[in-house]
């Protein structure tokens, strides 16, 4: 028998994926009390399939990211049917060509019916300035409800022209600027501007991926709003309650 072609067996991994699709949620702490303000979504996918980020790549090479999109909006959409009367936010990644699918702005869509509870994260993994009229689509799904956040802030790939772009109403910290920030001097200061800056412009911020309290300590001195990562709580498959 002859071996699949590279590309079929790929597009064969992704079907197994898709099919095997379920979502983790991970508490977003308020600083003032960690109370739960809300849950970010994060795309998981059982043994064997291909895990988060193979799993983007291949949709990005078999050129399947809207299906990809669609299948995890509508599982978090089913996720939160079954979490009723939950209402906190739940935070939802999306890939800068999401942005280009009718889908997402289809009002009748599962997920656009919990609009005014999504924020939806961007982040630059591929450059927004490849969305034609996004600042069209950017104020469409505002009208929907929807609230933006900028994801992986000072990252590398996320620019700062994303604020103009986007205008959003949050902001996440990237975790390597967290990471044993207690110990780091010129890191206070970069986050400590980079927060006074986002409050000027009018967004929450969170710090993502603090893992120890000494670091939790130090966010929380800089203004930080809002906590998230493995000090909290990890991903998991119900709306977990944190420790503080
Ligand atoms: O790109 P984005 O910021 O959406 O992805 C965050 C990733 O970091 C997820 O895969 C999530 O599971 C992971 N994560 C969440 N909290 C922590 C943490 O405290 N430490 C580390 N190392 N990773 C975390
Ligand atoms: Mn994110």
């Amino acid at each position: 028998m002859a071996a699949l072609s590279p590309h079929v067996a790929l597009e064969n991994a992704f079907e197994r994926s898709l099919s095997a699709l379920w979502i983790a949620f991970q508490p977003i702490v308020t600083a003032e009390g960690g109370r739960v303000f809300g849950h970010e979504a994060f795309v998981r996918s059982e043994q064997g399939a291909l895990m988060p980020a193979p799993l983007i790549e291949a949709a990005e090479q078999l050129d399947r990211l809207h299906d990809l999109g669609r299948a995890t909006r509508s599982r978090i959409a089913d996720a939160l049917i079954a979490q009723s009367p939950f209402d906190h936010a739940v935070f939802v990644n999306l890939h800068p060509h999401d942005l280009l699918d009718d889908d997402l702005f289809n009002r009748s869509a599962p997920l656009s019916l919990y609009a005014p509870r999504i924020v939806l994260e961007v982040t630059e993994r591929t450059s927004l300035a490849e969305v034609p009229d996004i600042q069209q689509r950017i104020a469409t799904l505002r009208a929907m409800g929807f609230r933006l956040a900028i994801d992986d802030l000072g990252a590398g790939f996320a620019g700062l022209a994303s604020f103009t772009a986007l205008e959003p109403d949050i902001a996440k910290l990237d975790m390597s600027l967290v990471r044993h920030i207690d110990r780091s001097t010129s890191q206070r200061r970069f986050v400590n501007g980079l927060t006074k800056m986002c409050h000027e412009l009018g967004m929450l911020v969170v710090a993502e991926g603090i893992e120890t309290e000494p670091e939790r300590d130090v966010l929380v001195d800089l203004g930080c709003d809002l906590l998230q990562g493995y000090r909290f709580a990890r991903p998991s498959r119900d709306f977990s309650v944190p420790t503080w």
